[in-house]
């Protein structure tokens, strides 16, 4: 095969993707499905921005309107500097990829456009130049703005549920009346029955969530096995349900949360974990099967050896801070030496949704020359390669590996076709 970069550059354009872990909605959760140029300007990663480009100040910020804040992160970010960073360049992808100006200096043009969009339509066009067929949401059964819309929320075919633990496990002291107010016999401090009660509810809204996976953020402080409702409740709540429903749990470690609560969502930092804390709940639990992402740069090797002890753990996405090209490059290399291809290189953690074409976009042209490179150096050993392989190299990446690990039917498994009754 003559030039490498151009197959594997083609083959990851023509591919389909399944976005594994995303903040999106499907239309039928209504309003919480964030979409158009003030949502997008006003993406927490941009407002970390704007409070080190302006002197307005987060007490000023958070009392303005929608459109005055992204009118505010507009200026700053995008008309008084270039948009260099790798969200506000997204930004400008995301313009671009619809034709808009990228250097206005005011969003009337833009604001017209993306008020002209019909939701159904918009999403169908949103996943066609993201190239992704497929969207992961996160789904909070505690969260009041989202708990009653499942009442009466009708599936989508590119949207798939998650079954969100983190108010449960991370916060129960302040949760745990919405399960007693819901009819659940629980108490503060869990009594066996209190525990089989949460399985009741896990069960619950699995069956009308129907989960892909279910999953948490952990601090970086995350510790397995210790004295604690959330150890109690992983042990014997939590990882019996996902072993039950043959689905993983997601764990998501290194949050520092809130470390600066006046910039809220932006408010939260990152330390390094203790992976023992993982490594005790693979071994402990054979039977269930872990994604795992960490957030720290300095637990990524770690996360690599364990992916090597336990095939029970699936080391997924480059997450949140990790997000940028020089780092998703050292990851992503790091991997498939220590690995191969046996993880999924990367999730968008869309929260606005046309950020997936940006996220998405960036991820393409970032791993091109790196999986080109690990060919390269195979040739290089003597091995050979072929469109082909490398082809199913990239849906192994980008989309078995969720799907096998999710328990999910494969693409080219033989379809089923049901008998007549
Ligand atoms: O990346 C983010 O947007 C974070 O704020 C978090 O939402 C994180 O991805 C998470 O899922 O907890
Ligand atoms: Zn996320």
């Amino acid at each position: 095969m003559t030039n490498l970069l151009e197959t594997v550059t083609g083959e990851l354009q023509a591919a389909q993707f399944i976005d594994m872990h995303t903040h999106l909605f499907r239309p039928s959760l209504g309003t919480l499905g964030l979409w158009g140029i003030d949502e997008l300007l006003t993406y927490h990663y941009l407002e970390a921005e704007l409070f080190r480009s302006s002197d307005i100040t987060p007490e000023q910020y958070w009392s303005m309107s929608k459109k005055e804040q992204a009118d505010a992160i507009w200026k700053t970010l995008f008309v008084d500097h270039l948009p260099v960073s790798e969200a506000t360049r997204g930004v400008v992808a995301v313009l671009q990829a619809f034709g808009l100006p990228t250097q206005s200096k005011n969003l009337s043009e833009v604001r017209k456009f993306f008020n002209a969009q019909k939701i159904e339509s918009h999403i169908e066009k949103v996943l066609q130049l993201a190239g992704i067929s497929e969207v992961v949401m996160t789904n909070d059964p505690l969260d009041p703005a989202e708990a009653p819309l499942w009442k009466k929320s009708a599936p989508h075919k590119a949207f798939h549920a998650v079954l969100r633990l983190d108010r449960i496990l991370n916060k129960w002291t302040e949760h745990w009346k919405v399960l007693e107010q819901a009819g659940y016999k629980v108490e503060q401090y869990l009594s066996p029955k209190g525990v089989r009660e949460v399985r009741r509810f896990l069960d619950d809204w699995a069956k009308r969530m129907k989960p892909v996976y279910m999953a948490v953020s952990l601090p970086d402080t995350f510790q397995y096995p210790e004295e604690s409702t959330r150890a109690q409740l992983l042990r014997e709540a939590v990882l019996p349900a996902c072993r039950d429903l043959g689905i993983p749990l997601s764990t998501m470690i290194g949050v520092r949360y809130q470390v600066n609560p006046a910039i809220k969502l932006a408010g939260d930092a990152v330390g390094k974990a203790d992976l023992r804390a993982l490594e005790n709940l693979a071994r402990n639990f054979p039977d269930n099967r872990f994604l795992v992402s960490v957030l720290s740069r300095e637990n990524q090797h770690e996360l690599c050896v364990y992916a090597r002890k336990f095939n029970n753990l699936m080391p997924f996405g480059c997450w949140w801070f990790l997000n940028n090209p020089s780092i998703v490059e050292e990851m992503s290399r790091e991997r498939i030496e220590m690995i191969g291809m046996s993880f999924i290189p990367q999730h968008s953690d869309a929260r606005i949704l046309e950020q997936v074409i940006y996220k998405w976009r960036n991820t393409r042209r970032t791993l091109a020359p790196i999986l080109a490179n690990s060919y390269e150096l195979l040739v290089a050993d003597g091995g050979s390669v072929s469109r082909e392989r490398i082809r199913e190299d990239i849906q192994r990446l980008f989309r078995g590996n969720f799907q096998k690990f999710c328990g999910l039917q494969a693409d080219n498994a033989p379809v089923t076709l049901k008998t007549k009754a």
